[in-house]
């Protein structure tokens, strides 16, 4: 588990999208590239929105990547360009600070929170110059974790150019805490799976400490991604954000309730910790404790004894700041019921009885029920899409990532995934044109892929 990415000599001529990346590296600097970093993007099978609270959660590495191309220059400046032209050139000089403006979330600001979290970690203070052209294949703001890919990559390219040396936990923890800079306040499942991934296997991502362990998949069923054509940039929205701060908000109410130190847990894990209590049990406290109706700000303040200020400093966060109302018990409820359903969905992995299949769709079922009910994290489009592959022959079908948009996750009897594939064409994407010019990125089956790496040419 402590062992470092791999570094894997490669073809590059063999692979075409290597080749293309070679040829524009080439075009653009006018050398070869020193090195190829790969960071895959990721599908969370179940276990959504609880990272941040501290909870497992059930993902896989898809095949789907981040992919860069680096040269160390004597310009002692980091020179990005992308593949495609939506993502424009940048060029920082290595003298100067990074800062990463939340205001405005452009792609470099992604590639530069992996650039930051290495210089931090070893305290570098003047960079070596890296030029980099970036090229992408994660269907963007979907779910599957394209920026985590990114800012994966970003990190590993920065340890190699500056010849450091670190393991896929420490890079995964890295990249998990310097991604925030963005703003969002990710709980590190996609940086974790993103370094961590094995071929052929999901994983049990969980924190503190951080470890992966295989989840071996049932025979007779495959995972089909698909896309319902929304997308959502979670650091440009309050959305994510806001859910933080309800489930943080929740955390301290249910601890006062119960007599802990409220103000030193942060996470809902840590309430269930400190009272030493069953996911069953915190569910039945999560209905003694709090009402149904939303919070009001006095109300949250009256009961944990602080002013507005000190919720506003303390609890809520840059982006959130606006927010009057918060549901917690909806929230609190949907942590724990999902955290309960990842460890079921772990240990119906492990045992495979007869009814395998079935069991693990309906955990999916009610995940995305719970997302849809009591997260509200899902969208309309995203429903529907949900509707139409359990219509079209999935056993389970669920949104996965953040939500409000993007990607569900279908788990289908492999002998039904043509029909199924056929199905949902024709009723989601085919009748609409703008979804039918994009159906083949966004309907595709998926199997378990492999972590980060860093290609050398051999
Ligand atoms: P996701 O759910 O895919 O992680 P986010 O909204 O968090 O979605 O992040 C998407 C952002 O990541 C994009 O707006 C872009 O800035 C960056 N990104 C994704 N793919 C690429 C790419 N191929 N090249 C450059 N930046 C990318
Ligand atoms: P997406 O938006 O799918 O990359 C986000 C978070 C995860 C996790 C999921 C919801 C980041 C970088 N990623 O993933 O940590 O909380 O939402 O389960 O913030």
């Amino acid at each position: 588990m402590a062992s470092n990415p791999p570094k894997i000599q490669t073809m590059i001529s063999a692979n075409e999208r290597l080749q293309n990346l070679r040829n524009t590296f080439e075009t653009k600097y006018g050398e070869p590239p020193r090195f190829y970093v790969c960071a895959p993007g990721r599908v969370n099978l179940i276990g959504e929105h609880i990272d941040y609270c501290g909870y497992s959660v059930l993902p896989m590495a898809i095949e789907q990547s981040i992919l860069a191309a680096v040269s160390i220059n004597d310009s002692g400046t980091i020179e990005l360009a992308n593949t495609n032209p939506q993502y424009k050139d940048f060029t920082l000089p290595c003298s100067k600070d990074i800062a990463i403006d939340k205001e405005n979330p452009k792609w470099n600001y992604y590639f530069l929170c992996g650039v930051k979290g290495i210089q931090e970690k070893f305290g570098i203070a003047q960079l070596a110059g890296m030029s980099c052209v970036v090229d992408g294949t994660i269907p963007p703001s979907s779910g599957l974790s394209s920026s985590s890919a990114l800012v994966c990559c970003a990190g590993l390219a920065t340890m190699e150019a500056n010849h450091k040396s670190l393991s896929k936990v420490e890079l995964a923890e890295i990249c998990a805490r310097s991604e925030r800079y963005i703003g969002t306040e990710g709980g590190g499942m996609d940086q974790s799976i993103s370094f961590l991934a094995e071929k052929g296997t999901a994983k049990l991502i969980e924190f503190q400490p951080l470890r992966a362990t295989d989840v071996k998949l049932p025979d007779g069923a495959m995972f089909v991604i698909s896309n319902c054509c929304v997308e959502m940039n979670k650091a440009a929205s309050s959305h994510y954000n806001i859910r933080v701060v309800e489930c943080r908000i929740a955390t301290k109410m249910l601890a006062r309730a119960r007599g802990l130190d409220w103000s030193k847990l942060l996470k809902l894990v840590q309430v269930q910790v400190e009272l030493k209590a069953s996911l069953q049990e915190m569910l039945t406290l999560v209905d003694e404790v709090l009402h149904p109706e939303p919070y009001s700000r006095e109300e949250i303040c009256r009961v944990l004894g602080i002013t507005s200020e000190q919720l506003c400093a303390g609890l809520l966060s840059a982006n959130t700041q606006h927010v009057t109302h918060f549901k917690l018990h909806q929230r609190a409820k949907h942590v724990y019921g999902e955290a309960a359903r990842v460890l079921q969905f772990k240990s119906v992995c492990d045992s495979t009885p007869a009814e395998s299949v079935q069991l693990l769709g309906d955990l999916m079922n009610q995940s995305h029920t719970s997302c849809r009910d009591l997260y509200e994290c899902s969208c309309p489009e995203l429903d529907q899409l949900v509707d139409i592959c359990l219509k079209s022959g999935a056993v389970g079908s669920r949104l996965t990532g953040a939500g409000w948009g993007g990607c569900a996750v279908s788990m289908v009897p492999s002998e039904k995934v043509e029909s199924f594939l056929q199905a949902v064409s024709e009723a989601y994407y085919q009748p609409d044109p703008r979804r039918a010019a994009m159906e083949k990125q966004s309907l595709f089956v998926t199997k378990p892929g492999g972590g980060a790496a860093v290609l050398l040419e051999h």
